[in-house]
């Protein structure tokens, strides 16, 4: 039988290109984001090429009873996961904390630390039941070190450190891998999300230098998930060359 990887935030960028690593090794997938057309265009895609089984769900992470809903309406078979990778999430605004907007703090908070919660939670009681599963959760730099205007949004990542840290305490009795991978600058829609679609404003964040792509992050990713049993890697910082810390790169 296949090995299951559940990708979350599958629609673009990291969580996009994780879906097509995992698939290249064989991976049944359950891709899950709100954008359904695009989830099934790269099912499609995906099932042609490598011929593996993908099942797409389309709900909001911060939507507990959608997400508790929505997975929990999986079969038994789909739920033996070997691999979550808890991916969905997103930046909005870079305004200095006084300027901040509440609307912009309550979505970040939502989505990168309760929608992971959420959808962590589930998945491990699965890997619990099972016996065996891989969680690897999506960082930053912005995790591990605070920018400029980047408050909130470094906030909930350096969230994601702790939780990836708590997890990993709880859920290693179970026989249950975690993993936080934190990334640099990503070329993705990640800033065009974050500057609310002025997609001129976010192209200059990755001018002058060479950004990480997702492929970059989907490859580190597998790397985690490919080691042998005995092997964990708890976490990996994984930055552009030309980046040396989280400040050095132009955001305006
Ligand atoms: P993208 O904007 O390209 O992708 C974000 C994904 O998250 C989309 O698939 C989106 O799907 C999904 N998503 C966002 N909000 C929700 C929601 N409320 N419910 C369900 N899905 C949601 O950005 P990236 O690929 O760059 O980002 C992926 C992860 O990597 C994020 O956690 C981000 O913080 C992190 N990261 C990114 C870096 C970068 O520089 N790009 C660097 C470090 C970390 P949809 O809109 O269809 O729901
Ligand atoms: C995304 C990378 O440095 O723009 O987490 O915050 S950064």
């Amino acid at each position: 039988m296949a090995k299951i990887a559940l990708i979350t935030g599958a629609t673009s960028g990291i969580g996009e290109a994780c879906a097509k690593v995992f698939a290249r090794e064989r991976y049944d997938l359950i891709l899950t984001g709100r954008r359904i057309d695009r989830l099934e265009t790269l099912a499609a895609h995906l099932r042609e090429e490598y011929n593996v089984n993908v099942t797409t769900l389309q709900f909001d992470v911060r939507n507990r009873d959608e997400v508790v809903k929505h997975l929990e309406s999986l079969n038994d078979e789909c739920k033996k996961v070997n691999v979550l990778v808890n991916n969905a999430g997103l930046s909005l605004g870079l305004e200095p904390f006084q300027e901040g907007s509440y609307d912009d703090w309550d979505t970040m908070i939502d989505t990168n630390i309760k929608g992971l919660l959420y959808v962590g939670k589930v998945v491990a009681n699965w890997m619990i039941a099972n016996g065996f599963g891989h969680i690897i959760n999506l960082g930053s730099i912005a995790g591990k070190e605070v920018y400029a205007n980047g408050n909130v949004y470094c906030a909930t990542k350096h969230a994601v450190d702790a939780l990836n840290k708590g997890m990993r305490i709880d859920l290693l009795p179970h026989g249950i891998k975690v993993t936080a991978v934190h990334p640099g600058a990503v070329e993705t829609e990640f800033s065009e999300v974050r500057f609310k679609g002025d997609k001129a404003r976010a192209k200059k964040v990755y001018e002058g230098f060479e950004p990480l792509v997702a492929d970059d992050v989907a490859e580190t990713i597998w790397f985690c998930a490919s080691r042998p049993a005995h092997v964990n890697i708890n976490d990996i910082l994984v930055m552009p060359t030309a980046q040396s810390g989280g400040s050095n790169i132009f955001r305006k």
